[in-house]
């Protein structure tokens, strides 16, 4: 059965090629997208053909694209690679698409998640010409079921001059009533309050709106979203996802949580995922979420009875779990709600619920400054994600790493950070397989002494050790965060010589 039960839009069905048509050179298009779920599967490919057609004649074709967050390879991959993309913002992991920001022929905007939708409406980032929006299908009033993301899509709906819609019939068309899309945040000064005061409270409509007359064309797919397998926890994670849960236990312990805890944020990765495999093997009960991305741990807990709701703006699953997610969708209505992003990272909910904050991290310098971002202070890997929207507000966050990257050539405890995105004001417990190391109310020092004995990898703690030492005896006055300037990013400059630090 069609999708498309609009009569108005359903006269503006045309191919993926002819919607192309309408994305001209230099053109600033949103497109949808969170973490490779509800991205768009047909104009990609059309816009990276486009571009080899006008390299081989000679002419231009490059643009701008604004998404919730990482697409996939048949989306910021393809378009990579046929060098289309010149300026991105606010996420991304595909590998085509690093390589290309990393050599410096895409511009890449890092930004917090929260934050793109605001940024375009503001203007910093011109006009919208054009906004390209995956749904699961199209109303009789017009109105849009979203798909697996909600992400920026509203906004970029709200503020381009020109709409291509893509409905994806791979795409349950059950979602209908599992998404709250709230327009009410406003610019400043008139911002007032946004009224959530419950983790799974719903404020918006379940549709998104869309004015027919902006449409000029709506394409048909049927392709599944990027869906990669997580690795399975070996021992290293499980490590890190035990600490977790110990301290979680301790704090209940210290009255400073209830026994479900406070709404929990999971970030993308292996590590975070095999957190919430360990929470569902776990004693808590009546968890909730409020988060921006669903992995397959936080299936796993719902179906475990442990987890009453989460709320997020899209999700990550693998293979397995979407199918089996797709063909049970019923069963997880009313545990599940697709927010847009800039509610789903919300400070001030964020703040207001208490969140416990769970990211991945690169690297951590002993006095508890984060890398989320980069490889030897210069290689973008991904970005920041939503991971400074949930850390900066959070009731209590969580770095995780093992200590070691690559075989051991690299310790993720270093003495100074090479790219800094998580300062030590906003940090609070650093986890390795090693150990977790509190930092809440810590001075500098004595965060110094604890990370390196909690979380240091035995091939490193001694020479951070004797680098800590060493600041603190360079000076007589000991000073507030002691470094030695000369030799605080000797590590990384050792691993960049020797393939070692
Ligand atoms: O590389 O895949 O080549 O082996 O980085 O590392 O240990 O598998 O960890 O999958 O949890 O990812 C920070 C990237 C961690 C992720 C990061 C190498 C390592 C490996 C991955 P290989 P692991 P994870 C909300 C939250 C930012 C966004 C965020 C991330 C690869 O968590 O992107 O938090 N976070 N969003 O070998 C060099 C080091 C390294 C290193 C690890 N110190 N130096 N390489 N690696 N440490 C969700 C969203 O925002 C959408």
């Amino acid at each position: 059965m069609t999708r498309i039960t609009c009569p108005v839009l359903s006269e503006k069905i045309i191919s993926a090629e002819e919607a192309a048509n309408f994305i001209h050179d230099g053109d600033v298009v949103g497109m949808s997208g969170f973490t490779g779920s509800g991205y768009p599967k047909g104009l990609p490919a059309a816009l990276a053909e486009k571009g080899k057609d006008a390299r081989e004649k000679g002419e231009e074709f490059g643009i701008e694209i604004y998404t919730g967050a990482s697409t996939a390879t048949d989306a910021d991959g393809v378009m990579a690679d046929a060098g289309v993309i010149r300026k991105r913002s606010p996420f991304q992991s595909d590998p085509s698409l690093r390589k290309a920001i990393n050599t410096g022929e895409t511009e890449y905007v890092d930004t917090h998640l929260s934050h793109l939708a605001q940024q375009l409406q503001f203007g910093w980032f011109g006009n919208l010409d054009v906004a390209v929006i995956e749904v699961a299908a199209i109303l009789p009033n017009g109105q849009l079921v979203p798909s697996s993301a909600v992400g920026n899509n509203q906004m970029w709906l709200d503020l381009a001059d020109r709409i291509i819609i893509e409905v994806n019939d791979w795409q349950p068309r059950a979602y209908e009533g599992l998404h709250d899309v709230y327009t009410g945040i406003g610019v400043p000064p008139e911002r007032k309050p946004i009224n959530v005061t419950e983790p799974f409270q719903q404020i918006g409509s379940p549709y998104l709106q869309v004015d027919a007359e902006k449409v000029v064309g709506v394409v048909h797919t049927d392709a599944p979203d990027r869906n990669a397998p997580f690795k399975p926890a070996d021992e290293v994670s499980k490590a890190q996802a035990d600490h977790i849960v110990d301290f979680l236990r301790y704090e209940i312990n210290q009255g400073r949580l209830p026994d479900s805890l406070f709404p929990i944020q999971s970030g993308v990765g292996n590590i975070a995922n095999a957190v919430l495999v360990n929470l569902a093997n776990s004693e808590f009960e009546d968890l909730t979420s409020y988060t921006e991305v669903i992995q397959d741990g936080m299936l796993d807990l719902i179906d475990a009875g442990k987890l009453k709701s989460a709320s997020a703006t899209s999700f990550a699953l693998s293979a397995e779990r979407a199918a089996d997610f797709n063909a049970n969708i019923e069963n997880y209505k009313g545990r599940i709600l697709l927010r847009n992003q800039d509610v789903s990272n919300h400070p001030e909910i964020i703040r207001r619920l208490g969140i416990i904050a769970i990211n991945g991290m690169v690297e951590a310098d002993i006095y508890g400054n984060v890398n989320s971002t980069h490889v030897m202070g210069s290689s973008v890997i991904n970005g920041i994600g939503g991971s400074g929207d949930f850390t900066r507000n959070a009731y209590l966050n969580f770095f995780v790493s093992p200590s070691v990257a690559k075989d051991g050539a690299i310790s993720t405890i270093v003495p100074f950070a090479s790219h800094i995105d998580h300062t030590e004001h906003d940090t609070q417990v650093i986890v390795t397989e090693q150990g977790i190391a509190d930092l809440r109310g810590l001075a500098p020092k004595k965060r110094a002494q604890t990370i390196i004995d909690k979380c240091a990898h035995p091939d490193y703690k001694d020479r951070l050790q004797d680098y800590f030492d060493r600041a603190v005896a360079s000076n007589p006055k000991g000073l507030h965060t002691p470094h030695l300037l000369g030799e605080a990013l000797s590590w990384h400059k050792s691993f960049q010589d020797s393939g070692s630090m």
